[in-house]
């Protein structure tokens, strides 16, 4: 065990600058966000200057003086944060971008401390992928389950490292993910060693801030002219007839670098010892496109999907929605030398009728044999797909690729899981159906997610919009919420049928991983890939939204057997996916589409687990809501604040049947030991009395009276308290 945590020790350290490695019981970290421009550099006089870059690669100062830009020095490409070679805003993390990738031993506690030092904006942190289990107010949620962080200020994270595997942080307010507030948060396992491993982050790029654009779109409340969406007809859309996204492509990044127009800017180096394996670490963590990746001359094995195990499976390539990971296996078996890592967008033309236009949506890094030569582009080129030799993609959101590609489908319902699952009993088995997609814009069951206003971990009463009987079917915004039941077995059928289906969507539950039983597929043109007509094992009851579905007749196989485990999966265009877990986890789940421009229109609900059964709040958790101005004093001397006034009531401190218990106790024996005080008194002044032999006044005979005076006086307080 210890010989294992050196060993990690010791690779962390000499192979990545970035990481934070903590084999402890308790890890404690501290994050300091901030933002910054890329393509900057801060001199040794603490200015901050721009830089350009060279043909060659490097970067020159350049000082802005009257007369015009003067090159400066040339600076070292790891002060700069040069992303694609295009200045912009960007966020930091300790000075990063991305963070820096935390890693701790499986069932650690461990303590984030993020520090918000944005200015002008608040800001959360959510670790994707842990349970939470027992402090669901700690997953990071604005308005869900906390307020969110205001700017120069602080909040710590608490929770227990489970489970084990790749997972990642990132901001749940806004896109500040998409800015580069993210990083990733490694589990390892206390019981077996691990291939040298590096975290690979896919980034789509834009170059003003991803929130502009958001807030530009046609789609969002204030509708500006979203210039950076394109109409309809010009967005790209894969073979298969499905957009991929409103906005433009522009650019894309891995682990924080890319290169815009082909300029020069320096790209990422995963460095490989000839012969020996390297474990990658794939997430997505950016805003809207499904990345397809590979490597020059080199098949990948897939070893885990979202930080689970899984049995393995040699491809050629992976399809990576945002917000999932696979981790996969690299061997230095090639001539020694520098590879192209390639990640491409699934562009094949424009508009629904995929008009084809000669266009390469690419971010590239570099595969680097360790005693290759350094700065040096590679030369290699992209396989090829043969007859003889055809290529597997995993992950297809398809049935199939067109006729002739020579390239097959591994679909994630062909994972297996390296651990069992018992197939539940059905009368133990709850089913909900979910419908994601576009019907009145992004939306589950035709509602669009509206955020409460305080959170809901203070529980009843919620200030939220609640959902009306019509939004099933006239659609409306609204605080969806699920509730689920303790210790069930619990079925999604996750769907995107009807008018407002198109596009994949890739969904993550919090708080959970879950089992992928099955997928549905569409109706397809075997020569061209594309949909014909959506899968008919579902009945909409001839409700086109169709928000009030369920199995068409029988219902389809579901794999028990080793079924893979995740917390994100695609829901094919007008397909569905089946995924099932055990409830054991009372707290307010979102549930959601990872697709940024989705999430933010109303692609959210909220699973809703055993609201009897939720933790208390620690004290002092900060609260937040609207304030209209007070007119009633707060209530005190009970278990609740209300914000009468504001509308609102929140139980702030809930105290347990122990805890009631131990109150009582100390109480009584308070009152007991003030009524023998009093007694002692008033017998010393009885005795004083007498020896004096002066005469008691009435006031003296009231003072001996003082416990009726103070259960009055309580009293009226209380009546004060409650007017
Ligand atoms: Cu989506």
């Amino acid at each position: 065990m210890n010989l294992l945590r050196t060993l990690i020790l010791t690779w962390i350290c000499v192979s990545m600058a970035t990481a934070e490695m903590c084999t402890d019981d308790v890890c404690e970290f501290t994050l300091v966000v901030r933002r910054a421009r890329t393509m900057t550099h801060t001199g040794s006089d603490g200015m901050v200057h721009g830089v350009e870059i060279l043909k060659n690669g490097s970067l020159q100062n350049k000082y802005v003086v009257f007369s015009g830009d003067i090159d400066g020095p040339i600076v070292p490409v790891e002060e700069t944060i040069t992303a694609d070679g295009v200045q912009r805003n960007v966020i930091l993390l300790n000075d990063q971008f991305p963070g820096p990738t935390l890693e701790v031993m499986e069932g650690a506690q461990v303590v984030v401390t993020v520090v918000n030092n944005l200015m002008r904006e608040a800001t959360s942190l959510h670790f994707h992928g842990m349970y939470m289990r027992g402090v669901p107010y700690m997953d990071g949620v604005p308005y869900v389950t906390q307020c969110p962080i205001l700017p120069m200020h602080s909040f710590t994270y608490r929770f227990k490292a489970e489970p084990a595997g790749t997972n990642w942080y990132h901001s749940h307010l806004g896109s500040q993910k998409e800015e580069g507030l993210y990083g990733a948060f490694i589990v390892h396992k206390n019981s077996m060693a691990s291939t040298p491993s590096l975290p690979m982050f896919l980034q789509d790029w834009w170059h003003e801030d991803f929130n502009t654009i958001d807030v530009d779109s046609a789609f969002m409340p204030n509708k500006g002219p979203g210039r950076y969406f394109d109409a309809w007809q010009d967005r790209g859309f894969s073979f298969d007839g499905n957009e991929l996204s409103s906005v433009s492509f522009k650019s894309a990044l891995i682990n924080g670098r890319g290169r815009y127009n082909n300029n020069s800017a320096p790209l990422t180096t995963f460095e490989v010892p000839p012969g020996e394996t390297l474990r990658f670490r794939l997430i997505h963590a950016g805003a809207e496109y499904t990345f397809r990746v590979s490597i020059d001359a080199h098949s990948m094995t897939v070893v885990a999907n979202d930080g689970h195990d899984v049995e393995p499976v040699q491809v050629q390539s992976i399809l990576v929605f945002p917000g999932e990971s696979y981790d996969f296996e690299v061997v230095g078996d090639q001539p020694s030398g520098n590879y192209w890592i390639r990640a491409q967008t699934l562009w094949a033309g424009k508009g629904p009728d995929v008009e084809p236009e000669d266009r390469l949506q690419e971010v590239k890094a570099i595969l680097a044999y360790d005693n290759a030569p350094a700065d040096e582009d590679p030369m290699t080129t992209m396989q090829t797909c043969t007859e003889n030799s055809p290529c597997r993609v995993l992950n297809c959101p398809f049935p199939a690729f067109p006729q002739g590609s020579n390239t097959e489908c591994v679909y994630i319902s062909d994972l297996s899981s390296v651990e069992e699952y018992s197939m539940p009993d059905e009368s133990e088995t709850e089913e909900y159906f979910f419908n994601f997609g576009y019907q009145i814009g992004s939306s589950v069951n035709g509602r669009k997610f509206a955020t409460p206003k305080m959170p809901l971990v203070f529980k009843t009463p919620y200030d939220i919009t609640p959902c009306e009987a019509t939004c099933e079917t006239d659609g409306c915004k609204c605080t969806y919420m699920a509730e689920v039941p303790l210790g069930k077995t619990i079925r999604f059928v996750l769907m995107n049928l009807g008018i407002g289906s198109g596009g994949h969507h890739v969904i993550h539950l919090h708080g959970y991983d879950f089992r992928v039983l099955a997928m549905g597929f569409p109706d397809y043109n075997e020569t061209t890939g594309r949909w014909i007509s959506q899968n008919a094992d579902i009945d909409c009851w001839n409700d086109n939204k169709c928000n009030m579905a369920s199995w068409n007749g029988t219902r389809p196989n579901l794999n028990f057997n080793k079924p893979p485990i995740r917390d994100t999966v695609v829901i094919p265009s007008r397909g569905y996916t089946v995924i099932e877990f055990r409830s054991n986890n009372p707290g307010f789940w979102l549930f959601h589409c990872h697709q940024t421009t989705h999430m933010n229109e109303g692609m959210s609900m909220i699973i809703a687990e055993a609201l009897d059964k939720l933790p208390a709040l620690p004290y002092g958790f900060p609260t937040c809501g609207d304030f209209t101005g007070t007119e009633k004093p707060r209530s005190e001397g009970s278990d609740e604040i209300t914000g009468a006034a504001m509308g609102q009531s929140v139980t702030v401190v809930e105290l347990g049947y122990t805890q009631l218990i131990i109150i009582i106790v100390i109480s009584a024996a308070l009152s007991a030991t003030i009524a023998l005080v009093t007694v002692g008194i008033y017998n010393a002044r009885a005795n004083k009395n007498k020896t004096s032999e002066t005469q008691a006044t009435p006031q003296r005979q009231e003072d001996t009276v003082p416990r009726q005076d103070c259960a009055s006086s309580l009293q009226e307080d209380a009546v004060e308290d409650t007017v």
